[in-house]
């Protein structure tokens, strides 16, 4: 086992691995930014080490800093958390190359999944549903139109190397098919160095639905049911939950097994997510994976009770799994909600700054992972997610009562927060009879565009 690890991150999620390393009596390193001096995480770890400069690209994302960190700690691993370098397959090489374990996947995984179209064709081979689509990446715009001609509009233009949202374009019709082609190679070559894309049919209002995943260097793959991820804005996820709602107990088992053969086909290991959408009849199609520990990994740690972070570092220091499939049960319900430092009424502007007061809620069913205090100040350089909260209850009406108490409780005094509007959200009748989709924080959004929100 690990004698020391060095975390890679910064936040909620740095305590949090530091928080199961203790618990593994596995020394810790943490790196911080000059912005981050001040961060509750640096009192957790053993030692600390300044890596740069507030700017992500000089600091959280400069790999010469942080190896040289970990040479001079002298750990045996890096915990990359989520975010930053945790899906760059050069940073896992380069860790390798250096003999210090990275904590998830192999390089090649890495990229295998972080190229779409790829992860797609494996999903094919594997057996796991995928929506009617290219075959592979589409070149040119004549076979473009081929492909639409065929699939029957509308469809989903989307970029190899994109996720998460980016470089993608919906088309309608021939005129936009063509001129959401280009826009997408273009957009795609910007952002990450590749025109690659694909063609989908496009899935109407579908729920956002993830199976966690977690695999060991032994072939062992086991998946610990889903979370329903489909309350979002603008790709970013607000509330997520477990189990779905919208999952009948027969195509529960079908997704999970689904999503276990392609990791297995991938040879995956590491913690790990298989991506998918379900369409109003039922019918359910892999679109991504996503090769790390997330954010919301909190929720099915609540329904299942299992360390994510201590399976991910052991099966990452070469141990088996310590569970099988069917010692995997689902108790209870599970809702989180992310709390972040921005306004609502301004268009979710980021609202940093020091945080006056700080009183996390707490009582039966509550946990809360955040690296807020009263008189931090949260920094302007980072994504503005200042804590999770999540209400853990045996079923899911009790969550959302446990949820909206606790989030009543909460005081933040000083920056904006998005506080008041999950609570909107969790009080819709929308959310509260899971009839919601995708697309339903938007068309909120826009049907209450000055609504004045309660606050706390
Ligand atoms: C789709 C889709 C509909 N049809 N693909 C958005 C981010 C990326 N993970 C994939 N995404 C989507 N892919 C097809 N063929 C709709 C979305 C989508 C979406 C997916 C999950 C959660 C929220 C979403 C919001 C808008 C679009």
């Amino acid at each position: 086992m690990f004698g020391r690890i060095l975390i890679a991150n910064r936040g909620e999620i740095a305590q949090r691995v530091i928080r199961t390393c203790r618990e593994l009596g596995i020394e810790t390193v943490a790196v911080y930014s000059e912005a981050d001096a001040d961060a509750l995480y640096l009192r957790q770890a053993d030692e600390t080490i300044c890596i740069g400069p507030a700017q992500s690209a000089k600091s959280y994302l400069n790999i010469p800093a942080i190896i040289s960190a970990a040479e001079v700690a002298d750990v045996d691993a890096i915990h990359p958390g989520y975010g930053f370098l945790s899906e760059n397959e050069h940073f896992a090489e380069v860790c390798n190359s250096c003999n210090i374990t990275f904590i998830g996947p192999d390089p090649e995984s890495v990229a295998a999944v972080g190229n779409k179209a790829r992860a797609r064709a494996m999903a094919v081979e594997a057996d796991v549903p995928v929506v009617p689509g290219s075959d592979g990446p589409v070149q040119d715009e004549r076979t473009a139109l081929e492909v639409a001609q065929r699939l029957g509009y509308p469809v989903m233009i989307k970029a190899s190397s994109g996720g998460g949202g980016r470089g993608m374009r919906i088309a309608r019709n021939d005129p936009s098919l063509v001129s959401g082609f280009h826009a997408a190679r273009a957009e795609a070559e910007a952002a990450f160095g590749d025109p690659t894309v694909y063609l989908e049919k496009f899935v109407e209002n579908p729920r956002h639905i993830e199976v966690q995943l977690l695999g060991d260097k032994h072939g062992n793959v086991i998946h610990l049911f889903e979370r329903d991820c489909s309350v979002q804005r603008r790709h970013q996820k607000l509330i997520e939950e477990a189990p779905s709602p919208s999952l009948t107990p027969e195509l529960r088992k079908r997704m999970g097994e689904a999503a276990v053969r392609l990791a297995k086909h991938a040879k995956y290991h590491n913690a790990g997510t298989c991506e998918f959408l379900l369409d109003r009849k039922g019918n359910f199609y892999f679109i991504e994976v996503n090769a790390r520990i997330q954010v919301e990994h909190t929720v099915t740690e609540m329904v299942t009770g299992v360390d994510l972070v201590r399976e991910q570092i052991l099966v990452a220091a070469g141990e088996k799994l310590s569970y099988r499939q069917e010692d995997i049960r689902i108790q209870g319900h599970c809702i989180e909600v992310r709390i972040n430092a921005e306004d609502p009424e301004k268009d979710f502007q980021p609202s940093p700054g020091l945080i006056q007061m700080y009183a996390p809620p707490g009582g039966p069913g509550i946990r809360v992972d955040s690296h807020a205090y009263s008189g931090y100040r949260i920094p302007p350089n980072y994504d503005s997610m200042i804590g999770k909260l999540l209400a853990h209850r045996s079923n899911r009406d009790a969550a959302i009562a446990t949820m909206l108490r606790a989030l009543d409780e909460y005081v933040i005094v000083g920056p904006k927060t998005t506080i008041p509007l999950l609570s909107k959200v969790l009080d819709h009748a929308e959310f509260r009879t899971s009839r919601h989709d995708t697309g339903f924080v938007e068309r909120f959004l826009s049907a209450h565009p000055s609504a004045k929100h309660k606050q706390p």
